[in-house]
């Protein structure tokens, strides 16, 4: 029988969720837990760490080791708990406010660092959880809140930003291609540095009924009419065409940097202690064959033909017998 990897890593006795019916967050986890059930992960290596927001609930509700740290601060714990312990996997859930609006400093800072943390964005365009609030990636003319006119201030966009401050991986997905997050996710975790997945992700609830996108699906056909690979952009970008009304999706940075923990010579201590665990192991293990050669040679020493032997002045025979061979 197949399981689906919910069953396996999700916490049961959290159950109900406090995700509202048709919120992206949904298909995110999927497609992450998806990837973590392909990706065969040692469960006790992986920890996941989070800021506040909807998104930032997420590791609450999965069956590995968390840090449900502070809003905005996401990425400052997961940089302390890598550094410490660099053999730890760290992968961080986050929201667009979480990471670029009050963690902003943290989010170029971790891209710069190309610390080696595995980031998944939930950009929802808004403050979902405080009700709907303008975040720092509002398109422009979208109504929040606090823009219930439209929001007037240019919108950040993160993936870009990730980039120029020297992210290893960037790609960005909608929640309207799960499998691209998926494999998205699969690639980033085997790749070192800072590696952001940023997902496009509906919240109908707090802001797509502001925009005339009332359900799920609506804002699953805005983001498929709205968005375009990158291989697209670029070849219609040569043509001179404006593709402002379009994000750009895709897989849009892979670079092979050194991470922050290579640079600090990190991976090579943990190299070297193997080395050193290996070496002892092997020292321990050549003790105890001798020990059990001595044990034996004993045993045969204590047997009554070899002590008659060594009485008679036979020592070459007794000698043979130790051995194993024939006294003749
Ligand atoms: C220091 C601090 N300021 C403000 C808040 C209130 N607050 C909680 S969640 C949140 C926004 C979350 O937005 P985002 O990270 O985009 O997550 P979403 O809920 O949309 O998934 C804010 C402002 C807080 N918890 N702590
Ligand atoms: S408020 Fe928005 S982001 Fe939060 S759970 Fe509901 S739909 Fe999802």
């Amino acid at each position: 029988m197949v399981v689906h990897p919910s069953v396996t890593f999700l916490r049961e006795e959290r159950l109900p969720h406090i995700l509202c019916e048709g919120c992206g967050i949904g298909t995110i986890v999927n497609a992450l837990l998806e990837a973590i059930s392909e990706l065969e992960v040692d469960r006790e290596k992986l920890v996941f760490v989070s800021g506040i927001g909807c998104s930032s609930r997420v590791p609450g509700y999965l069956k590995f080791d968390s840090l449900h740290t502070t809003h905005g601060r996401a990425l400052a714990f997961a940089t302390g708990l890598k550094l410490a312990n660099p053999e730890l996997e760290v992968i961080v859930i986050t929201g667009d406010g979480d990471m670029a609006s009050i963690g902003g400093n943290h989010f170029l800072h971790a891209a710069r660092r190309n610390i080696d943390i595995l980031t998944i964005c939930v950009n929802n365009h808004t403050y979902g959880m405080t009700g709907g609030q303008a975040s720092p990636t509002t398109p422009r003319k979208w109504k929040s809140t606090t823009t219930p006119y439209g929001a007037i201030e240019p919108p950040m966009d993160i993936s870009k930003v990730a980039e120029a401050a020297g992210a290893n991986y960037v790609a960005r997905w909608s929640t309207a291609s799960p499998l691209q997050i998926k494999e998205a996710i699969n690639k980033a975790f085997n790749k070192e540095g800072f590696r952001l997945v940023e997902v496009l992700s509906q919240c109908p609830t707090a802001f797509g009924r502001r925009n005339k996108l009332r359900t799920a699906i609506d804002m699953l056909k805005w983001y498929k009419d709205h968005t375009i690979s990158i291989e697209k952009a670029e070849k219609l970008e040569e043509k001179g065409e404006d593709l402002s009304a379009f994000v750009v999706v895709g897989e849009l940075v892979d670079r092979n940097e050194p991470g922050l923990c290579r640079l600090y010579g990190l991976t090579e201590k943990k190299k070297e202690e193997e080395k050193k665990i290996e070496k002892s192991l092997k020292k321990r293990d050549g003790v105890r064959i001798d020990k059990e050669k001595i044990l034996r040679l004993l045993e045969k020493l204590s047997s009554p033909r070899v002590r008659a032997l060594m009485e008679e002045g036979e020592i070459e025979k007794a000698e043979k017998l130790l051995k194993g061979e024939d006294e003749k």
